[in-house]
């Protein structure tokens, strides 16, 4: 275990057990690490997962963010400690109201109490995640055009991605902060809200012990369209980057894998790793409702657990099916620039196809799927 050194580098991961939040772990205690060697704090609501591979962080520590009190308790005596925050944190309301509320509450306990209990504030900045999604409209109201800059302006309504990015500002005399919008996030941990792959792994599951075909739910335009994903390594590699570089420091910068894909060749890569039949997507068919064909599967999925021996979970705990078939049936090219990034000085990418059997291969080793 490391020991603190004086003007080392502390980490805090807010939201470790998720996927990015494990990648920015795996990044910050990789011996070549920017800014680095790093003592790094991992910190979740919930206690450690069984999956979660114990070397990855010196402390694993949980509280919720959303109580001011345990936050404080937990929190203050690191405060002389931790010099920069990780925030891969999300926690979703019913609405985006309660998700404002919920999150700007975590994220400003936490710098709250990292700036209140120590003096001088050892904490120097903060990365924000948010997301692509900051770009978008809702469904039916105004939306930006892809491809998706930094310098587009907010959209005419609340976002939370808007408000967490306000609160971080409020701070802006204390630290300073990098964002960091990635695209779909594709990684391994079955504790994110939104895990694509992880979907599409279950779904491919159950259509094979159901002897049902693997069907696209999404519309032609994305079959044959682009889109492009954010590899957690990516991700993380750029917090790190963002953490260290003064030239990042107060800049939003978007983050994906540097490539673009047609769901068509994608769904060709996904069947041939979970070993299911190709079915093309056919015009003339109706939409494939693939929300509705899941609804009742939760107990396959139970079933499936049970016969291959895998970390227990729920079909509805690790799945995305609304926000997946949202996306399938986009009717613009969810694309963004790496512009900025690269103009600024990072380079992260990988290729999307190995990036996703890399990471199907990560959600085997760790036996969440089989
Ligand atoms: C937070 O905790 C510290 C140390 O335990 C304590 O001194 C401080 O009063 C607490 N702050 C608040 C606002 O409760
Ligand atoms: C992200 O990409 C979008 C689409 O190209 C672009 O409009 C937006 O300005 C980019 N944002 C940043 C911070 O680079
Ligand atoms: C590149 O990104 C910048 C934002 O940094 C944006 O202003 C510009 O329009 C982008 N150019 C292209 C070709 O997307
Ligand atoms: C900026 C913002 O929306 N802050 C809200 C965070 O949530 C608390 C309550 O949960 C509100 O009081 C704040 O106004």
């Amino acid at each position: 275990m490391a020991t603190i050194q004086n003007n080392a580098s502390v980490a805090l991961i807010i939201g470790v057990t998720g996927m990015a939040g494990l990648s920015i772990a795996q990044a910050l205690k990789s011996p070549t690490a920017q800014g680095g060697p790093w003592l790094v704090y991992g910190a979740a609501r919930r206690p450690k997962p069984t999956w979660f591979p114990s070397s990855t962080v010196d402390h694993f520590i949980t509280f919720d963010a959303v109580n001011f009190e345990d936050t404080n308790a937990t929190l203050s005596p690191l405060s002389s400690e931790i010099t920069h925050v990780f925030w891969a944190a999300i926690k979703v309301g019913r609405d985006e109201e309660e998700t404002i509320s919920t999150n700007s509450t975590m994220l400003s306990n936490v710098l709250n109490v990292l700036t209140a209990n120590t003096r001088p504030i050892k904490l120097r900045h903060i990365t924000l995640q948010t997301g692509t999604s900051h770009y978008l409209g809702y469904p039916g109201m105004a939306q930006h055009e892809p491809p998706f800059h930094e310098e587009m302006g907010r959209l005419p309504y609340p976002k939370f991605y808007y408000t967490l990015e306000d609160v971080v500002k409020s701070y802006e005399s204390e630290l300073t902060y990098t964002i960091h919008r990635p695209s779909i996030i594709i990684g391994a941990s079955c504790r994110s809200v939104y895990n694509f792959l992880l979907t599409l792994a279950v779904y491919a599951e159950i259509c094979k012990h159901e002897n049902m075909p693997f069907r696209y739910p999404g519309t032609k335009y994305t079959w044959d369209h682009f889109c492009e994903m954010s590899d957690a390594r990516v991700l993380a590699e750029q917090h790190v980057w963002g953490a260290v570089n003064e030239k990042a420091t107060n800049e939003a910068f978007n983050c994906t894998n540097g490539d673009v894909f047609t769901w068509k060749k994608m769904w060709g890569v996904l069947c041939e790793e979970f070993g299911v039949e190709f079915e093309p997507l056919d015009e003339d068919d109706e939409l494939f409702d693939l929300v509705e064909e899941m609804k009742d599967k939760g107990k396959v999925w139970d079933q499936i657990v049970e016969e291959k021996g895998l970390v227990e979970t729920k079909l509805e705990e690790i799945t995305c099916f609304l926000p997946l078939q949202y996306m399938s049936r986009l009717n613009f090219q969810f694309v963004s620039s790496m512009n900025k990034s690269k103009e600024f000085g990072f380079y992260g990418h990988v290729d999307s196809f190995k990036s996703l059997r890399f990471w199907i291969g990560k959600l085997r080793e760790m036996n969440i799927i089989p």
